[in-house]
């Protein structure tokens, strides 16, 4: 009898394309619903949407971008059969605010960055006020998506994303995390202390977008704990793998600048450990990602494969 089953690599090829694939279409989604939603037209009680701001804020959100966060929110509502539309519109305001923070981390008295996503920043493209205020408006938006009626959830629900998002954004997430960061420069961390500062100032917003989607289809206690520990576990993983990035890829393949890092003197856990304890350490959080998992079987594979292209990824 022939054996028809496909050898392992052959596999692995057909799991990336069709990764790729869903990576790129829910992209196109969500990109088009940006497009919609970030327009001069304005909403019940405002008054006006300024031209100039919407410019800066589209700017800042339709520049490219994997769009890796609104991914795991709508794979993690699939999961768990949530309502496409409403999770759409959350992995859609999540998008609002990783844009957000990309802005502002890019501004002169941040990170300081000309480039990104391979286009002049919000504020070389505009200025720095604007790109504040592009900032400012992506945030507070993405809290408009969430709670708006035209998100379709009970209106608990949707408070419980809006408090989860709140919590994973905020002074005890990533705003928190990029504080710490600031202070990393002076006061050195030991290695808990980055890896507390990675959990929140990358980790939240990822560890949410894995929960996202148990919120909205309100899924069981254990299963929302199980999605958020992956989340958690590939934020971890996000994180190393850019640092490794910084250090070995090019600025124009990355759209941005590299190197800022070392340049800086900041302590990574790849500057702690080097590029080969950091490559076994990715392996070992693939590993505890695919095995939360688990008990989903063959429905949790598009998180499987988010989670090994997280580790994998060149840009
Ligand atoms: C300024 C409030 C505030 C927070 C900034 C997210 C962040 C905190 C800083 C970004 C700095 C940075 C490059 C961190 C490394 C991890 C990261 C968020 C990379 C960019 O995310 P990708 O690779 O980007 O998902 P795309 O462009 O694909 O969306």
């Amino acid at each position: 009898m022939t054996d028809c089953r496909l050898p392992l690599a052959a596999m692995t090829i057909d799991s990336d394309i069709m990764f790729e694939t869903a990576l790129g279409l829910r992209a196109d989604a969500v990109e088009a619903q940006l497009r919609l939603l970030l327009d001069e037209r304005v909403l019940p009680s405002e008054i006006v949407r300024p031209a100039h701001l919407m410019a800066a804020m589209r700017h800042g959100a339709l520049n490219g971008g994997k769009r890796l966060r609104p991914f795991l929110v709508l794979e993690s509502a699939a999961l768990f059969d949530g309502d496409g539309e409403a999770a759409l519109r959350i992995a859609t305001a999540l998008e609002c605010v990783h844009c957000y923070s990309l802005i502002h981390d890019d501004l002169p008295a941040m990170d300081d960055d000309d480039m990104r996503r391979g286009q002049p920043t919000v504020h070389k493209a505009f200025d720095e006020a604007t790109a504040i205020l592009a900032g400012d408006g992506l945030l507070t938006y993405a809290f408009d998506l969430i709670a708006d009626e035209a998100t379709p959830l009970p209106a608990e629900r949707r408070a419980a994303l809006v408090l989860a998002l709140a919590r994973a954004a905020g002074p005890g997430g990533m705003v928190g995390g990029q504080a710490l960061d600031l202070d990393a420069e002076r006061n050195k961390p030991d290695e808990a202390g980055i890896i507390r500062l990675q959990a929140m100032k990358t980790g939240a917003l990822i560890r949410f977008a894995c929960e996202a989607g148990a919120i909205i289809a309100d899924a069981p206690a254990a299963d929302r704990d199980r999605l958020a520990e992956f989340g958690s576990a590939i934020g971890l993983a996000f994180q190393l793998a850019d640092d490794l990035l910084d250090l070995t890829a090019d600025a124009k393949t990355m759209g941005k600048a590299t190197g800022k890092d070392d340049a800086a003197g900041k302590a990574t856990l790849v500057s702690l450990h080097g590029p080969e304890w950091a490559r076994a350490q990715l392996d070992g959080l693939v590993t505890q990602a695919h095995e939360l998992l688990e008990p989903f079987g063959e429905r949790a594979i598009m998180l499987k494969a988010a989670a090994s292209f997280v580790a994998s990824r060149n840009s």
